[in-house]
């Protein structure tokens, strides 16, 4: 059994997510999704994401190339994951390339190409920023 993980925000689900979480699964054939928890999303990644953990997990665990979803809570629990869950291989997106190559004490470490024209802050700002709704609402002035 070859294990990889993954760590990820994974908000308003993407094609470059599936894309990543499909060649992570190809490195193996059991992969663990670390997801960004709301407090570690706010707290230290500035993150505000439209959808709560839980519903980010919903979708991941309903993604056919992911076997576990896992909470990530902090930059540092990543080498006590790896070895807590025995993975072969850690991979991310090659925006973060050279940033966890410290991980290679403990496992293979893999950057994939990073699906380059879609973003989840892209779809956010096509669609007038985060929270609005599409069509803003109407509001009624009280003619009082
Ligand atoms: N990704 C990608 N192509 C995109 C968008 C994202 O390959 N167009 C990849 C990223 O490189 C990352 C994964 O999808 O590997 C999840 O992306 P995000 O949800 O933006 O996660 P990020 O904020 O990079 O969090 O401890 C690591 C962090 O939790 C990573």
């Amino acid at each position: 059994m070859k294990r990889v993980i993954t760590y990820g925000t994974f908000d308003l689900l993407h094609y470059g997510h599936i894309n990543l979480l499909r060649r992570a699964r190809e490195l193996g054939n059991y992969l663990i999704v670390a997801l960004s928890e709301d407090t570690f999303n706010k707290k230290e990644k500035r993150k505000e994401t439209y959808f709560s953990y839980d519903e980010r997990r919903q979708h991941l665990e309903a993604i056919r190339y992911v076997d576990l979803v896992i909470p990530e809570k902090s930059w540092d629990q990543k080498a006590h994951d790896i070895q807590l869950y025995q993975v072969d291989i850690f991979c991310m997106g090659d925006d973060w390339e050279g940033k966890f190559d410290y991980l290679r004490e403990y496992c293979k470490v893999k950057y994939f190409k990073r699906t380059p024209e879609v973003s989840t802050s892209q779809i956010k700002s096509d669609l007038g920023g985060y929270g609005r709704a599409i069509n803003p609402p109407i509001v009624i002035e009280d003619d009082e």
